[in-house]
């Protein structure tokens, strides 16, 4: 069994406590590490050595050698894929080609990307007019924001964590993390690449343990800590957003979801199945940006409730290590016992259930995993729970409509708005829509395709602020103005 500790200021160290916590393999639930328990002694450390860093050797790195160090970290992520891709793989149960393919190689490109952004945009300036006819000029210069608290979930850890870490970093501040207790792996793993990399100690602090009343509230409530950003639930946004009143910090959240697919009667089906079937099920429905809500114009509802059903049937159940496997668990038996109160809740509001509903049958050494089928429901009203509630779970309520206004208006009956995906031939209306729709990002005849450099994040209750491109660079560094009279 592994043992994992913190990462404060370039060290590996127990808490000072000795306190533990367990980490179980979500296939099993075989104990697969003893995890050190971060408590305010560990967050003040981290902490300590992120502002020394900043007044330290960070602090005098200038942009080119700071740009050079985060290629670096990309590079040593690179060379040692194998070993995110084995530590991502035991702390979620993901199958192989998700994790190799989508998540890990995003953390070594949101270290490249944000990299090259900082070097590469200018900030404003502006001439004006004064009353002696000489004029004066104006002009912006960024400056970090200083210790940044980072606080991620558990669903794509290493993708979420990094896609906050690196432009903190690249952006001349640093960070203190706090990934999911369920996580912890490739956080820890990362403090490695940043020692053989050479950056320096404090710059990357990483504290393990859990939300409220742990590390997760103290760090937000850390005197010393200038901004938090956040990628999780609603509610728990919620308690960070007072925790940061205190002392007026800013926040970036990115929050949850309860995504609409809609589907027009002339889309390309059989792209619009294999990409709704993705937006529903991939990472086992642990997916920020997936799509709970489908909603099918009549003609073609029951063709494609029949094609999605297909799909969903033809999942194999397996381990990472397994090649034939190309469904993983749910994080854990207490994430599954929620999904499953949501299923029961569904066939109880009225529900047919088209395929699911239950726990799968798996071989005798993964019973213990908290496996769950994928899930399709329909007939229920919009006041239904699994309509109106992120399940964070494998499974949809699907509902045919008949007009353009009619789905417009569902999609936006809800307090979330992060992502719709917008299935459709006709231009006019994929424009049309995406304008109305209340959210943060459309796709049109896409899901999940992202441009590091366009701004991410969520309208109504699924989040505050924008990330990505030069968006990062507003939340991660504190514009200044320069006025000289000439
Ligand atoms: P969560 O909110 O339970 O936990 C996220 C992190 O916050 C964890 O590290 C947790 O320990 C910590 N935490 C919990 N309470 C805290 C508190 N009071 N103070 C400080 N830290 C605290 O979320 P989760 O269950 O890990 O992740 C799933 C949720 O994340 C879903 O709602 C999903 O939609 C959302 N999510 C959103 C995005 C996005 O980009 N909008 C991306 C991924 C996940
Ligand atoms: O792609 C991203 O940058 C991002 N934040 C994805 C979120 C996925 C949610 O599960």
């Amino acid at each position: 069994m592994q043992s994992i500790n913190h990462f404060i200021n370039g060290r590996y160290l127990p808490s000072a406590s000795g306190v533990t916590f367990e980490k179980r393999s979500p296939l099993n639930n075989q104990l697969i590490a003893s995890v050190a328990e971060g408590d305010q002694a560990e967050v003040n450390a981290a902490v300590d050595s992120a502002r020394a860093a900043l007044k330290g050797p960070w602090g005098r790195t200038g942009t080119d050698q700071r740009v050079a160090m985060l290629h670096a970290v990309a590079n040593e992520i690179t060379r040692r894929f194998d070993d995110f891709v084995a530590a991502e793989e035991a702390d979620t149960g993901q199958p192989h080609h998700v994790i190799a393919h989508a998540f890990v190689p995003r953390g070594a490109a949101n270290f490249k990307i944000f990299a090259d952004i900082v070097k590469n945009v200018p900030t404003e300036a502006f001439q004006m007019d004064t009353p002696d006819g000489r004029g004066a000029l104006n002009y912006a210069i960024r400056k970090p924001k200083g210790v940044i608290g980072v606080i991620s979930p558990w669903n794509a850890p290493f993708l979420l964590m990094t896609w906050k870490v690196a432009p903190a970093l690249a952006c001349g501040n640093t960070v203190v993390v706090k990934p999911s207790e369920e996580t912890p792996s490739t956080a820890a793993l990362l403090g490695e690449v940043m020692n053989t990399v050479g950056v320096p100690p404090g710059v990357y602090n990483v504290v393990q343990g859990f939300g409220p009343e742990a590390a997760g509230e103290f760090i937000t409530r850390h005197a010393d800590v200038d901004a938090i950003t956040f990628t999780g639930e609603t509610r728990t946004g919620s308690a960070i957003m007072k925790a940061a009143a205190d002392g007026i910090r800013d926040v970036s959240f990115e929050l949850g979801g309860k995504n609409a697919g809609i589907v027009f009667a002339d889309c390309d089906f059989d792209a619009a199945v294999d990409s709704i079937f993705r937006s529903s099920f991939m990472n086992t429905g642990q997916v920020c940006l997936g799509t709970e809500r489908v909603y099918v114009e009549r003609p073609v509802f029951e063709l494609f409730v029949a094609a999605l059903k297909l799909r969903c049937e033809a999942v194999k159940y397996g381990s990472p290590k397994d090649s034939q496997s190309n469904y993983g668990p749910l994080i854990s038996r207490e994430h599954q016992r929620k999904v499953l109160s949501y299923y029961a809740r569904a066939m109880a509001e009225g529900a047919t259930l088209v395929t699911g509903g239950g726990v799968p049958q798996v071989p005798n050494h993964l019973e213990q995993g908290a496996w769950i089928e994928p899930t399709i429901w329909t007939g229920l009203s919009e006041s239904a729970a699994v309509v109106r509630e992120e399940v964070f779970g494998p499974c949809c309520h699907m509902r045919p409509f008949d007009t353009e206004e009619e789905v417009l208006a569902l999609t936006n009956d809800n307090r979330y708005g992060l992502a719709t995906t917008v299935w459709t031939q006709d231009l006019s209306r994929a424009h049309r829509m995406a304008a109305a729709i209340e959210v943060g990002i459309t796709w049109i005849n896409s899901w999940f395709l992202r441009d590091l450099r366009t701004p991410f994040g969520g309208a109504k209750q699924s989040g505050i602020g924008r990330e990505g491109g030069v968006h990062s660079l507003d939340f991660y560094t504190e514009l200044r103005n320069v006025c000289i009279k000439l």
